[in-house]
């Protein structure tokens, strides 16, 4: 029964006259996919109901913290016990020194590390420490991976390969971003040209691993290889940004999966969050300690942070990190995330839409493209019209996924086989529109 009065929209009209947008972060305000944003009343398992009471099966889950779906009783328990015994003290707690010690166990690349309480944060830390550890300057990224909105990395790929970025924000100057060169995705010739004009001068190469915020664009192997040959080579670090990969697309994060492609694999450091913290703000980086020790206070690196490893977030990180590590989590949901993805495939194709998916361990992605996408440009050819469609044809049928078709999903260990089996039927009734339309 649709409600008399749209409480999700009353709830937006509020929220616009005092929050910019109504949301706290923009991707939330739904401007690329149109209509109102759902607000959140509650959520538990692999559901959330939104302001008018309506259920939603949510593969967004936090944009990728809530692994084990929403209220898991032992999270629940852990975060319940923490409060009790303080919010935030400013000072060190053993909490931190058992999360440090599992993240250090988990990641083998990762000698020392460092809790913060952003990705943004994280990854702008990890960018400040290469240029210390360095002494150089220049960065890469790639067009199309995202990295948090701290000013170096607000960028946008300048008009050719040699040329630095241009702000993709306003309030950015050009000189806080005419370090940054922006590469192309799996594009090993540009790799090869960068290094060969700013080798000695190139403090990092920050990527993510398996681009999330291109929705899911793997970094081929060869690619992979040659960014760790030309940073070991150039005396570059090579950065992994596993904000969304880590502890997501498996248990040692997107690292351990080029690991087994390509013989002793490690990245230099690494950037962590979102499932680190369960749904808490918690994020880190980390790496080899002779790296990792020029951050102050014992070398002159500066960075730090009032709530940085805060006991609440640790308490709930830790509880879980100490579930998804358990024999058999990542099998049973990498299985449940290949059976949605194989469903939405032959839902696609049974309904003639062209449909292309790919997905690791409880992260996955689709485009309305025939082929899967290899770089930026060819995922923005995706039909965004087609792609918004899909997605309120699934909302309004109590299905939420991400509200870009540049955004990744995440399956949780909550969602049951009907969860998932509701969502490739409803998906294929939804396909069934598109073509017609
Ligand atoms: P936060 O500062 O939002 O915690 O993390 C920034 C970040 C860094 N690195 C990667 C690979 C990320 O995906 C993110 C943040 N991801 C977005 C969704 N793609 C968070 C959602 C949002 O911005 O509201």
């Amino acid at each position: 029964m649709t409600p008399s009065i749209d409480h999700n929209q009353e709830l937006f009209d509020r929220a616009k006259q005092l929050i910019p947008g109504g949301v706290n972060s923009p991707v939330r305000a739904f401007k690329a996919v149109g209509g109102t944003p759902r607000f959140v009343q509650r959520a538990q398992g692999a559901y959330f109901w939104d302001a008018n009471g309506k259920r939603h099966i949510d593969y967004i889950g936090s944009w990728g913290p809530m692994i084990l779906g929403h209220g898991h009783p032992a999270v629940v328990e852990a975060v319940q016990k923490a409060v009790l015994e303080g919010f935030s003290y400013g000072a060190p707690t053993e909490r931190e020194v058992e999360l440090a010690e599992e993240i250090v166990g988990l990641v083998p690349s990762i000698e020392m590390v460092r809790l913060v309480s952003s990705g943004t944060e994280a990854a702008m830390s990890a960018i400040r420490l290469a240029r210390g550890a360095t002494g150089r300057s220049k960065i890469i990224k790639f067009e199309g991976c995202y990295h948090g909105h701290a000013d170096a990395l607000l960028v946008k790929a300048g008009s050719g390969l040699a040329t630095f970025g241009n702000p993709t924000s306003a309030g950015v100057p050009p000189e806080v971003v005419q370090h940054t060169l922006v590469l192309e995705y799996n594009n090993v010739a540009q790799l090869d040209e960068a290094f060969a004009l700013h080798g000695p001068e190139i403090a990092c190469l920050m990527i993510e691993p398996i681009a999330g915020n291109m929705n899911f664009v793997r970094a081929g192997v060869p690619f992979m290889r040659r960014c760790r040959e030309l940073c070991t080579q150039h005396g570059a670090l090579l950065v992994f940004d596993e904000v969304m990969t880590g502890f997501r697309v498996a248990l040692g994060g997107a690292q351990s999966v080029y690991a087994k492609a390509i013989p002793g694999f490690k990245p230099d450091l690494s950037v962590l969050g979102k499932v680190i913290g369960g749904g808490m703000p918690l994020a880190a980086f980390g790496g080899p300690r002779a790296v990792m020790e020029q951050l102050a206070p014992l070398g002159p690196v500066y960075q730090a942070g009032t709530l940085s490893g805060n006991p609440v977030a640790t308490a709930c990180g830790l509880a879980t990190l100490k579930e998804i590590r358990k024999t058999g989590f990542f099998d049973g949901l990498t299985a449940k995330t290949r059976s949605l993805v194989d469903g939405l495939k032959a839902a696609a194709a049974q309904e003639g839409v062209p449909f292309s998916a790919d997905c690791e361990g409880g992260m996955f992605g689709f485009f309305l493209l025939p082929e899967l996408p290899q770089n930026y440009p060819q995922v923005m050819k995706s039909d965004g019209r087609r792609f918004n469609q899909l997605f309120h044809g699934l909302l309004d049928r109590g299905i939420y996924i991400a509200p870009a078709l540049y955004e990744a999903g995440f399956v949780s260990s909550a969602h049951t086989e009907a969860d998932l089996s509701e969502t490739i039927s409803t998906a294929k009734e939804v396909f069934r529109g598109l073509v017609s339309a």
